[in-house]
């Protein structure tokens, strides 16, 4: 199969998320027939529509053999491991891991919307994912970048190399 470039958002804000973030890095670099390109700074933020300690965010490329719903299984297998807990909706994660585009697919099936609906309303998601390509286009929506001046009431912070 062709190789697909994806993107996948990383968020935390339960127990050590700085440190769940960073491992999570380490996972998505044993991910099968795909590699991590690249990621961008970690973030961090307030919870947007949701509760608890703020939120640690990062955005991974991943150039990928794998199909959609199997990357997405894959990511779910890894949110496991951190010992990912639903019990209600944005209650605060160990790790949330979203697929957020999958090459220029636009997918919409029971478990999986591409790409992610919220994306171009989260500074959390656009700002990690233009830092890693400034020109992306996002199916449906368009130029990424332009949905930023949208989003300045959302305070975020790049994490120097220091607070690591
Ligand atoms: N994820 C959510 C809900 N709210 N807020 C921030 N700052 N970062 C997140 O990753 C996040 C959120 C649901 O997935
Ligand atoms: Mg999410
Ligand atoms: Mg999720």
């Amino acid at each position: 199969m062709e190789t697909i470039t994806s993107y996948v958002g990383i968020g935390a804000n339960l127990g050590d998320s700085l440190q769940n973030v960073k491992y999570a890095l380490d996972k998505l670099k044993t991910l099968p027939h795909t590699q991590l390109h690249s990621f961008s700074s970690l973030y961090k933020s307030a919870p947007v529509d949701a509760q608890g300690d703020d939120y640690i965010n990062a955005v991974a490329r991943l150039d990928t053999h794998l199909a959609a719903a199997s990357l997405l299984a894959e990511l779910q297998k890894i949110e496991l491991i951190f010992g990912r807990e639903r019990p209600f909706i944005n209650a605060p994660r160990t790790l949330d891991l979203d697929l957020l585009l999958y090459g220029q697919s636009e997918i919409s099936t029971d478990s999986l919307v591409v790409p992610h609906p919220r994306m171009m309303n989260r500074a959390f998601v656009l700002l990690p994912l233009l830092e890693l390509d400034p020109a992306i286009h996002v199916p449906g929506a368009g130029v990424a970048s332009s949905y930023m001046s949208m989003l300045t009431d959302q305070t975020i912070h790049a994490l120097t190399k220091d607070n690591w």
